[in-house]
């Protein structure tokens, strides 16, 4: 029920001159930067790339917010409450915002979500990992929001208009995301050992997983090849990881962690950090289904969605006796007067 399925055939991309007519010409306003607006032709697989890439973007972001929701309550100050609280409030404005970017698509909200709870969808690796302590949250901060700031700042120039345009708020808010996290650090290093030493446990786990976030590597990445020529990925998974790297050995360096891998060192030559090898095989495993946290989230996504059918009801059932009311002609809609909230806008 809860495998998440892995393609393993790399996707071999034509050229121009192999392409039909229409394709060409896609390409071309690809290639020239014009955006695709929903209402413009596409190839069908291109929709789907969209489809299953924006999907997932969205589920990530709500399944996201489980492993920081679980610190609200247990945050250290009232300030830090509020924080969390509202950096959360944020992870669940951005699945809404992929959701109607994946709706211009074609598809329904129903059947995504439908998609996430039976497992069939993907969401990201990362949070199916436990928050252990409260510096959990500095870390997934620092590197979960950093890692997706770098995997995301390239998609706000990406080839699909609404995805594109959705990315740069989310950019915004997750710059901030990025932050919080790293000053919860910066306080935890300068207080008690025992609170470096929280620090550094939060870092010892979650550096590995957030480097599996970019995905597999670059000859294992069934979709990248594909991806790249249509603009949907403008750089590749390998290429962001390494960028990740080489933006995060420093601010590690500035808190006086360290991150647990003893091949990282800066190689001048290529004016980047070398690193060691990522366990591909922990990856796999999670994305199949078998992380520390997978039954765990998902259950928790299908207790929010069966609790939550009392609010669906009530909001289409509010919004079809508006409706009967304007068909009867009782009310009537004033120019310039906005009307009452209907369920699209709940
Ligand atoms: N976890 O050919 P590849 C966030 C899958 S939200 C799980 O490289 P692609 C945040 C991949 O889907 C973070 N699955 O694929 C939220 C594919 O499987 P399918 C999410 C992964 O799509 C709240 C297969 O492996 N960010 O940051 O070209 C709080 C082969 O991979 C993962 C986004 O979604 C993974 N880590 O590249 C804080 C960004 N990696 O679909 C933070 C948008 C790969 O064939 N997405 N897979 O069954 C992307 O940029 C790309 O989709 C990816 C993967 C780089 C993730």
């Amino acid at each position: 029920m809860y495998a998440q399925m892995v393609d393993t055939g790399v996707s071999k991309v034509r050229s121009l001159d192999e392409l039909e007519p229409t394709e060409r010409a896609f390409q071309e306003k690809v290639d020239t930067g014009t955006r695709i607006e929903p209402k413009d032709w596409m190839p069908e697989k291109y929709r789907k790339t969209l489809i299953r890439q924006i999907s997932q973007h969205a589920h990530s972001e709500i399944v996201g917010q489980l492993p920081e929701a679980n610190w609200i309550t247990r945050a250290p100050t009232l300030k830090r409450k509020m924080i969390l609280l509202s950096k959360v409030q944020d992870e669940a404005g951005h699945g809404l915002y992929l959701y109607c970017a994946a709706e211009t698509l074609g598809i329904s909200r129903e059947q995504m979500i439908a998609d996430l709870l039976s497992g069939k969808a993907k969401y990201s690796s990362i949070f199916n990992y436990p928050t252990l302590t409260w510096a959990d949250i500095g870390a997934i901060g620092w590197l979960v929001d950093g890692a997706a700031i770098i995997n995301q700042i390239p998609i706000c120039r990406s080839s699909y208009g609404p995805y594109a345009r959705a990315m740069v708020r989310i950019c915004k808010e997750e710059s901030f995301h990025q932050r919080q996290g790293f000053e919860i650090l910066c306080r935890l290093v300068k207080g008690t050992p025992q609170q470096k030493a929280m620090a550094q446990d939060a870092l010892n786990r979650w550096w590995w997983p957030a480097l599996m976030m970019f995905g597999p590597p670059d000859a294992e990445s069934p979709h990248t090849a594909q991806s790249k020529q249509w603009r949907i990925k403008l750089f590749t998974n390998d290429e962001l990881r390494q960028r990740f790297v080489d933006q995060t050995a420093p601010q590690a360096d500035y808190l006086g962690l360290k991150i647990p891998d003893p091949e990282l060192e800066w190689n001048p030559d290529r004016g980047s950090y070398d690193f060691g090898q990522i366990d591909w095989a922990e990856f796999y495993d999670v994305i199949k289904g078998n992380g520390p946290c997978n039954r765990e989230r998902l259950q928790a996504r299908i207790k929010a969605h069966e609790e939550g059918v009392w609010v669906r009801d009530a909001a289409l059932a509010y919004d079809e006796k508006k409706r009967n009311a304007e068909n009867a002609g009782i009310r009537k809609s004033v120019p310039g007067v906005p009307g009452d909230l209907g369920v699209n806008q709940l």
